[in-house]
């Protein structure tokens, strides 16, 4: 593999780290302390392309591949991990499987309002007794006329109450467990749709977490996102991209870790010297150094994967396994070189080992990741 970014490549870094630092760092700890969601920043993300980085210009998105769309999210990660996943949802697991299975009305009313930042997106799919075994969906849809009505909960939705729109996931024939599951939009506003409370939280605090329940919801027939029945595979497809999503997420949060460790072990001295100076900080550096370059060429394996239109199944896994453990080791490992000054909030890390530690359980489990990747791997 030779691997060389893209002058687009490139410039997309360039922008979205300007932005990130300008935008999100000075009120990053400030929102994690107050649960604040970045609605304006997030907006603003929308206005400059990137609520629709790989959709296509035509359908009014930024037309940038993959690459790129990992890129935006590690940058955004590497400062805010709320901002990151709120993007990473957006993208993946709301406008990707309308841009894979909507129609053309769809795309028009959703799709390309999502890509030019008018509509915000989010999935309910997780329910009390539906969390890694997805295919268990309770939440009811039942057809009436051109309607469904929709009765039941969702819990754990990410940016539930910020978002315009979710992607939810109901069983329309629950007789046929995942498969009699489909997708459907439902619009905020919608009577009948309830935001419930708000998760307290370790990490991604500024990204709200809610409970949503549906009574008696009507939704319109024209919202079902492919057919009857297509849920869960419209359901895994999106995680599939999501998984990408989450793990350049979590490198973002290991390469601020790394940043934070430099910048910190240069600067502080003990026993006469910058602790930078001991074998002991720098080997922790270099190992980090070392995996976060590997953890980037397994994502960007996996992203091009996905730009050649080729299977990722597996290599989005493998990704999100690997960044995920990444961050957390990353994590401990910056507390670590910054001592008790890394247990407190005067310093950012001790943010980011609350924020990495989510990368691990979200979007399925490591341990289902493990299920995935084996099983691509042995086959059934
Ligand atoms: N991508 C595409 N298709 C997939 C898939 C994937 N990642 N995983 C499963 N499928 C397909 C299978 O190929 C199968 O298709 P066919 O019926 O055409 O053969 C179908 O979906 C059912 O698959 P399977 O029998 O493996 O389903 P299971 O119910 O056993 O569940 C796991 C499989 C556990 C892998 C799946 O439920 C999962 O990913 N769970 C985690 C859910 C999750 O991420 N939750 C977090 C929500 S967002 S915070």
């Amino acid at each position: 593999m030779n691997f060389q970014y893209t002058e687009e490549q490139q410039m997309v870094r360039k922008t979205i780290r300007d932005f990130a630092l300008t935008e999100l760092a000075p009120t990053a700890a400030e929102r994690d302390e107050k649960a604040e969601f970045p609605t304006e920043a997030i907006r603003k993300l929308g206005e400059l392309g990137f609520w629709g980085v790989n959709v296509p210009e035509e359908q009014g998105g930024a037309g940038l591949d993959m690459i790129s769309y990992c890129i935006t999210v590690e940058e955004l990660g590497r400062v805010d991990a709320s901002a990151a996943i709120v993007i990473s949802i957006h993208n993946s697991l709301a406008v990707y499987p309308v841009e894979l299975f909507g129609n053309d009305d769809q795309k028009e009313r959703f799709l390309k309002p999502m890509a030019q930042g008018r509509l915000l997106g989010a999935y309910a799919l997780t329910e009390p007794e539906a969390g890694s075994d997805a295919g268990s969906i309770k939440t009811r849809a039942v057809r009436d006329g051109d309607h469904y009505v929709l009765n039941g909960s969702k819990i754990f939705t990410s940016a539930g109450e910020s978002c315009d729109l979710l992607l939810v996931f109901v069983a329309t024939d629950p007789e046929k467990g995942s498969k009699g599951l489909s997708a459907i939009i439902v619009e905020k506003g919608t009577p009948g749709l309830i935001i419930g409370k708000h998760e307290r939280k370790l990490g991604i605090r500024s990204c709200e977490t809610v409970a949503i329940s549906f009574e008696d919801c009507r939704v319109p027939a024209a919202n079902l996102i492919g057919e009857e029945g297509m849920g869960f595979k419209i359901a895994m497809n999106a995680l599939n991209s999501g998984r990408i999503g989450v793990a350049s997420q979590a490198l973002g949060i290991a390469q601020a870790c790394l940043d934070e460790s430099v910048k910190y072990s240069k600067e502080r001295v003990q026993f006469g010297r910058p602790i930078s100076k001991f074998q002991a900080i720098q080997f922790k550096i270099a190992r980090m150094g070392t995996e976060i370059e590997a953890a980037r060429m397994l994502l960007y394996s996996a992203a091009g994967r996905k730009d050649r239109g080729e299977k990722f199944i597996k290599e989005a896994a493998m990704a999100k396994l690997y960044c995920s453990e990444l961050a957390v080791r990353s994590a401990l490992e910056a507390v670590q070189i910054h001592g008790g000054y890394g247990y407190i909030k005067e310093y950012p890390v001790e943010r980011f080992l609350r924020d990495a530690k989510i990368t691990t359980i979200y979007e399925g489990t490591n341990e289902i990741m493990h299920l995935v990747i084996a099983d691509q791997i042995l086959g059934r």
